[in-house]
C-alpha cells in the first residue's frame, strides 16, 4: 500500500491534468467536489491524518495542507482563465467592443434660409431698424389697396394670389398675403414717423414652381420714413447691406423699375456673385447665374409713393420715405451656390447638412 505522501504526489499530479482539462463552471465545479469536496480525495486524506503516529502526522499534514492551498489557488486561476477566454471570444464575436467609439449625437442647425434671414434682419438691426411681423393671411384691403393696387388694376397680374374662400360684400376679401408690404401699412397706421422698420416674413403666390420660383417664399421688407429721407439715404442704407452680405469687393448699381407703391423704383444689382462679373465662367461656358449678363438683381426699391404715406394720415409734404424688398431664399442661392430654390424645402439632410 502506498504511503500518504505519494497518494499526496498522485492527488496533485491527477489534480492538476484533470483542472486543465475544465472547460467550464459545471466542469470546475465537478473538480472542486473530487478533490476539495467533504468527501474529496484530499479531504479524505487529511481526515485520515488523526490515524496516524505524532511524528509522521507532522510531516504528511504540512504537505496535505500545502496541497489544499496549492489546488485551491489553481481553481481560481483556472476560473480567471477561463473567464478571460470567454471574455475575448465575445470579443472576438463581435457583440460588445469596449473600443468602439461612442455614437455621435445627432447635432441639430439653422435652416440655411434662417440663417441667412438673421444675418440680413442683424444687419439692419445694427443700422437703427427694428423688427416687426404681422399677419400672413391679409385683408384685400392690406395687401393691396392701401398700396396703389386697386381691383382691375393691370398691377394686380404681378402678384397671383392664393385667395382665402371667405366673402365679404360679396367679394372674395382676404388672401394669403403676396409680400410683407401690408405690415408696414399696419405699422405706419399705429405709429408717427420717424419709422425705420424691417418685416421679415413668409409670402406665397399662386405659381408654378421652376428653380428661380416657388408658391411660398420668405421677404424681407424694410421702410424708413422721415422729414428730409432722400433717395441717398437709400443707396446707403442698401450699399451698407451689400456689403455686410456679400463682401466689401462687389460692385453694385441701381437700374430704373416699376413698383406701384414707390416712385421712383429701383432695383439693385450685383456683379455676379459665380463669374465675378464677367458672364462667363473660366472654361468659357457662359454663366447661367447671371445668365451671361455679368449682373445679378438682388433686391427692388424706391421711394414710398407720396399716395401710400397720405392712405395712412401722415403728411406727405412733411414725410418722405424709403422701401425696399427682398426674397430671402434668392440671397441664399446666391451666397451658398444652391440652383433650386424647391431644394430648401424638401428637407433633403444631403442638402441642409453642408450650412
Ligand atoms: C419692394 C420694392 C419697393 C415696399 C413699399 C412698402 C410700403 F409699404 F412702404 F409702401 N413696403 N415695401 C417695397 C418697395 C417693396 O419689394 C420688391
Amino acid at each position: 500500500m502506498p504511503s500518504l505522501l505519494e497518494e499526496l504526489k498522485e492527488i496533485e499530479v491527477a489534480a492538476r491534468s484533470q483542472l486543465a482539462e475544465a472547460r467550464d463552471d459545471a466542469a470546475l465545479e465537478e473538480w472542486r467536489i473530487a478533490y476539495l469536496g467533504r468527501r474529496g480525495r484530499l479531504t479524505l486524506v487529511l481526515r485520515a491524518l488523526a490515524s496516524l503516529p505524532l511524528e509522521e502526522r507532522r510531516k504528511v499534514g504540512a504537505e496535505a495542507n500545502r496541497l489544499k492551498e496549492a489546488l485551491g489557488a489553481a481553481l481560481a486561476q483556472r476560473q480567471a482563465q477561463l473567464e478571460e477566454a470567454r471574455l475575448t471570444a465575445v470579443m472576438e464575436r463581435g457583440r460588445l467592443d469596449v473600443t468602439l467609439p461612442g455614437r455621435p449625437r445627432a447635432q441639430g442647425r439653422l435652416h440655411p434660409v434662417t440663417q441667412t434671414l438673421r444675418d440680413v434682419l442683424h444687419c439692419f438691426e445694427s443700422m437703427g431698424f427694428q423688427v416687426v411681423e404681422g399677419p400672413e393671411v391679409e385683408w384685400d384691403r392690406y395687401n393691396f389697396e392701401a398700396l396703389r393696387i386697386p381691383r382691375d388694376h393691370p398691377a394686380r397680374d404681378m402678384w397671383a394670389t392664393l385667395w382665402v374662400d371667405y366673402e365679404k360684400d360679396g367679394e372674395r376679401s382676404m388672401l394669403l398675403r403676396t409680400h410683407t408690404s401690408p405690415n408696414q401699412v399696419r405699422y405706419m397706421e399705429g405709429h408717427q414717423p420717424p419709422i425705420r422698420i424691417v418685416v421679415p416674413g413668409r409670402v406665397y403666390r399662386f405659381e408654378a414652381t421652376d428653380p428661380i420660383h416657388d408658391w411660398m417664399h420668405t421677404q424681407v421688407e424694410g421702410l424708413a420714413v422721415d422729414e428730409g429721407i432722400s433717395m441717398a439715404d437709400l443707396k446707403g442704407t442698401l450699399a451698407e447691406f451689400v456689403r455686410r452680405i456679400f463682401g466689401a469687393d462687389r460692385k453694385m448699381f441701381f437700374h430704373c423699375d416699376y413698383f406701384p407703391f414707390t416712385e421712383p423704383s429701383m432695383g439693385l444689382l450685383i456683379d455676379c456673385v459665380v463669374c465675378n462679373g464677367e458672364g462667363r465662367l473660366r472654361d468659357g461656358q457662359g454663366c447661367s447665374t447671371c445668365k451671361e449678363t455679368g449682373w445679378i438683381e438682388v433686391l427692388g426699391s424706391g421711394m414710398v409713393h407720396p399716395e401710400i404715406l397720405a392712405n395712412v394720415g401722415y403728411d406727405a409734404e412733411r414725410y418722405t420715405g424709403f422701401a425696399w424688398g427682398m426674397g430671402i431664399e434668392r440671397i441664399a442661392m446666391l451666397r451658398y451656390g444652391v440652383e433650386d430654390v424647391r431644394l430648401f424645402y424638401q428637407n433633403d439632410l444631403r442638402l441642409l447638412e453642408q450650412f
